[in-house]
């Protein structure tokens, strides 16, 4: 939790800068997107050599210390016929994610997109030769979602000055590899892809302020209205980053996001079968609306291009949910009603969503320091329940039995 608390009071400088623009706005009022680890990584799926890797599937070229020259021959190999651009939007779309951010660089340094800084590319170097990055920019503004991409600007175990990888490389030029490779591949992926949402940095490390600042203008210059992440480092970021599937225990007064997993992996791995189940994305997903933040939920695609059914199964499941409880979530903020086990609340003008987690045997909701004239149920917006005063607070009386098993949203005005 420690790393989560500095996150935290880091996130307290982005905010100042941050409320003064708008380029946060699409942002917080999408609540809600999809995240994409896809790389090399997919192609072993967390077993090296016959022996599984254990921790994170796009970490393995670093916990098994594969050198450059045995990791790279599996470019040959990535030939993702199933992929389809528009199948994956439509998913995010489905589920209701209003935008996308997927891995363009990772740590492997593997490009999902045409680069002419290294042919260590998708399009380039794989018996695929399609630029993914473009079919999923264009897909995207097709079905309207924001496109955005993950960037590794600081390790980068292929490249022999980027940061990371000790078993091939020794003394390196860090600044040299940010100034000769990482700006002119950001010059291309904000110039070749249409408008880009956000650049989603990470692992800032030893990368110095200076180092950060020139990154966020040479990015500014490109696209003055694309958000940059938290992890750019050095607090330099447009919203602060919680700590991996972290959630903070109360409401933040400033813009902050949740990375997470539906398993425990990003990038796919064949042995990691713990899926979160639907009931629990969904209380996730709004524990940190009501907190004021954003969810960020990634899938990890197969090296055919397939993004595993469970995931599926689930994203469809919650954009169910939000198709009739969206309303309590997209643009809304922290609801006055905090600290209550059994609930969440979000509020948007003068609507108090009341997101009902442990619906009462005998259907009577007790609320303290709470007002409101009129109480519906979102899930059948038909009938309205009836409210009664009770010591400060107010008692609203609804059916016995739970209307929504996963989360009975009450709205309040
Ligand atoms: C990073 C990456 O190393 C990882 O592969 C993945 O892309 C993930 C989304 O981000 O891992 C982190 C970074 C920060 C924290 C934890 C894992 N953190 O702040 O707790």
């Amino acid at each position: 939790m420690a790393h989560l608390d500095k996150a935290f009071r880091e996130g307290r400088g982005q905010r100042a800068d941050a409320k003064s623009s708008t380029r946060l706005d699409w942002w917080r009022e999408a609540r809600f997107g999809m995240f994409i680890h896809w790389g090399l990584y997919a192609i072993p799926a967390g077993v090296w050599q016959g022996e599984a890797i254990a921790g994170i599937g796009e970490w393995i070229m670093k916990r098994a210390e594969v050198p450059v020259a045995e990791y790279e021959q599996l470019a040959k190999q990535f030939n993702p016929v199933k992929f389809d651009a528009k199948a994956w939007v439509a998913l995010a779309k489905a589920a209701g994610q209003k935008y996308m951010v997927i891995t363009a660089k990772h740590h492997d340094g593997f490009c999902l997109f045409q680069s002419e800084q290294t042919d260590y590319n998708m399009a380039d170097g794989t018996p695929f030769a399609r630029d993914v990055i473009k079919e999923l920019a264009e897909e995207c503004q097709r079905q309207g979602i924001r496109f955005c991409f993950y960037y590794s600007q600081t390790q980068d175990w292929h490249h022999p000055n980027g940061w990371g990888n000790d078993w091939d490389f020794g003394a390196r030029d860090f600044n040299n590899y940010l100034e000769t490779y990482v700006k002119p591949q950001l010059t291309e992926l904000l110039t070749n892809y249409g408008p880009i949402g956000l650049v989603w940095f990470d692992t800032p490390m030893i990368i110095e302020e200076e180092q950060s600042r020139a990154l966020l203008e040479h990015c500014r210059l490109l696209q003055p209205d694309c958000i940059i992440s938290g992890r750019l480092g050095n607090t330099l970021g447009d919203y602060a980053s919680a700590g991996d599937n972290k959630i903070p225990d109360g409401a933040a007064d400033w813009d902050w996001e949740t990375p997470a997993t539906i398993n425990d992996t990003w990038g796919f791995k064949t042995n990691d079968h713990n899926w979160k189940s639907t009931e629990d994305l969904v209380h996730k997903l709004v524990d940190i609306v009501s907190k004021n933040g954003n969810y960020l939920l990634n899938v990890g695609p197969t090296a055919e291009g397939v993004i595993p059914q469970p995931s599926v199964d689930r994203l469809l499941a919650m954009g169910q949910w939000l198709d009739v409880n969206g309303e309590a979530v997209y643009g809304t903020q922290a609801g006055p009603i905090q600290g209550v086990p059994w609930c969440r609340s979000t509020e948007k003008g003068d609507t108090v969503y009341l997101h009902v987690f442990d619906w009462p045997s005998d259907g009577r909701l007790v609320l303290e320091s709470v007002s409101a004239e009129t109480a519906r149920l979102l899930c059948a917006p038909a009938s309205a329940l009836s409210i009664e005063p009770y010591d400060g607070g107010l008692v609203i009386v609804g059916p016995k039995e739970a209307p929504d098993k996963i989360d009975t949203v009450v709205a309040l005005t």
